[in-house]
């Protein structure tokens, strides 16, 4: 067995006997309260799910296993040259729950790398839909043509025993998260670039491939995808595309089945989605106003624009967070390093200047914050990819990271089927009068 695999087996064994422990002795006690409020509004605030893999804080923003943002930029492995994480490092940390040494996360570049040959069959799928196809549903279509290889699927018919579910699941997790960088730049070159593919290069790392196979070889734009795929990949349990691939997973459904289905829900514009949806808006002021660098206050009457015709302002406000998010500010710092000067970059920041007050003065936004999709956008423009419908597919690549590392615990807790109670307007009616 893989040495990976092995301590993934060690640590999982253990977190399931503390857990039978803590529940026996814990079980009962009530860790909140659900109002009636709550089970209408989309179910905010309420403690339901346990996800291992990283942990949300409305002021501070996310712990990967208890690591900040800047701290995995100090602490995890880097590429050769590079300055910013390793995501398979990343990856490593959220399955095993310990800091990578460099040869942890050399180990999971190359098992990555041996990994990535994506069947042509996928290819076939991708090409049968109609070039006008948004990006994220080809890139669906093309995980759920790659459910052929479940093996978890495959020795399930075969008969297979609960307590090897988790090692299937392992190896479905690795070899599905080795080949998205290829069905990812597939589909970016199809749409974009005339069909002209370029092979992968064996030797790089699953960011820097990413980058290379989809055209951008430039050391800096490596770092970009780096740093992307590493604070894209896990924001706790409870949002859409992570509780999503948990839920269908708890049906047995194999990786590729219930990633698919997460990144279904990352697709809409309320969720990842809304990385496009920002440049898109900025685009479309910058073409009303006339000019690429709209002053503050050219900002604040396309805001009130936007509001008043019934739309969300795109990549401000979160469910949980109420401050600025870490990932914004990650991102902010590379453009001040990168590419201080940026047109579009120093709009973003405008923007950043300029929206919260507006929102915050409307009196029912939770946080007028910005969000993660707020910045990237503008990132990816700089370096000449300006296709924003494919913004989200790297999203999604990204968040295969964690939802993956949380699958593959899910099994090695044997966690059961996920069936929440739900209720009718009228049964909530009867349940006031007490009937
Ligand atoms: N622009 C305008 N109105 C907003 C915004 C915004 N950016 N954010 C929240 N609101 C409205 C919201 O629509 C709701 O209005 P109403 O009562 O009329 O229905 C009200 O403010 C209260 O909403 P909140 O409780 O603050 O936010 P909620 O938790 O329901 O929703 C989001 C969170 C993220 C869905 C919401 O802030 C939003 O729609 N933001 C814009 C889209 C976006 O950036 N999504 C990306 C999130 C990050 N990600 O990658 O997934
Ligand atoms: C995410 O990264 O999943 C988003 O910020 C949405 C969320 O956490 O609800």
């Amino acid at each position: 067995m893989d040495i990976i695999k092995e301590r993934f087996k060690a640590k999982a064994d253990a977190a399931a006997t503390e857990i039978k422990e803590l529940l026996k002795e814990h079980g009962s006690k009530k860790i909140g309260e659900v109002s009636l409020s709550q089970v209408y509004q989309g179910m905010r605030g309420i403690t339901g799910l346990v996800t291992e893999t990283s942990l949300l804080d409305a002021q501070e923003g996310i712990r990967f296993r208890g690591y900040s943002i800047p701290e995995l930029q100090e602490k995890l492995p880097k590429a050769k040259g590079g300055s910013e994480p390793l995501p398979e490092a990343l990856f490593y940390l959220m399955l095993i729950g310990e800091l990578p040494t460099e040869d942890d996360a050399n180990r999971i570049t190359s098992i990555l790398q041996r990994r990535s040959h994506v069947p042509n069959h996928v290819f076939a799928a991708i090409d049968a839909l109609p070039i006008t196809t948004h990006p994220m549903t080809m890139y669906v279509v093309g995980v759920m043509a790659l459910q052929t290889e479940s093996v978890f699927a495959k020795n399930y018919a075969d008969g297979l025993s609960k307590k090897d579910y988790w090692e299937s699941t392992f190896e479905d997790a690795l070899t599905l998260i080795a080949r998205l960088p290829r069905i990812a730049a597939y589909i970016y070159r199809r749409k974009y670039k005339n069909s002209e593919h370029i092979q992968p290069d064996g030797l790089l790392d699953w960011s820097g491939n990413l980058a290379h196979m989809m055209g951008y070889d430039d050391e800096s734009f490596y770092e970009l995808m780096r740093l992307y795929m590493t604070i894209h990949a896990d924001h706790e349990g409870g949002n859409v595309s992570a509780h999503t691939t948990h839920l269908v997973g708890s049906a047995l459904s194999d990786c590729y089945l219930s990633y698919a289905a997460g990144m279904n829900g990352l697709a809409g514009p309320l969720h990842g989605l809304a990385n496009q949806e920002v440049i898109k808006w900025i685009y479309e002021m910058q073409k009303e106003i006339g000019s690429e660098e709209p002053t503050a206050e050219q900002i604040s009457d396309y805001v009130q624009k936007t509001l008043k015709s019934g739309k969300v302002v795109p990549g401000y406000g979160h469910a949980v967070l109420r401050k600025t998010d870490p990932r914004f500010t990650a991102q902010m710092e590379f453009g001040k390093k990168h590419m201080p000067d940026d047109k579009l970059v120093n709009t973003v920041w405008k923007i950043y200047d300029t929206v919260p007050p507006i929102l915050q003065s409307l009196g029912k936004i939770k946080n007028p914050w910005p969000n993660v999709d707020a910045h990237s956008g503008a990132l990816l423009v700089h370096y000449g990819l300006v296709e924003y419908e494919f913004y989200t597919v790297l999203f999604a690549v990204s968040r295969a990271l964690g939802v993956l590392a949380s699958l593959i615990w899910d099994r090695g807790l044997a966690f059961p089927l996920e069936r929440p109670k739900s209720v009718t307007t009228q049964s909530v009616k009867l349940w006031l009068e007490g009937k």
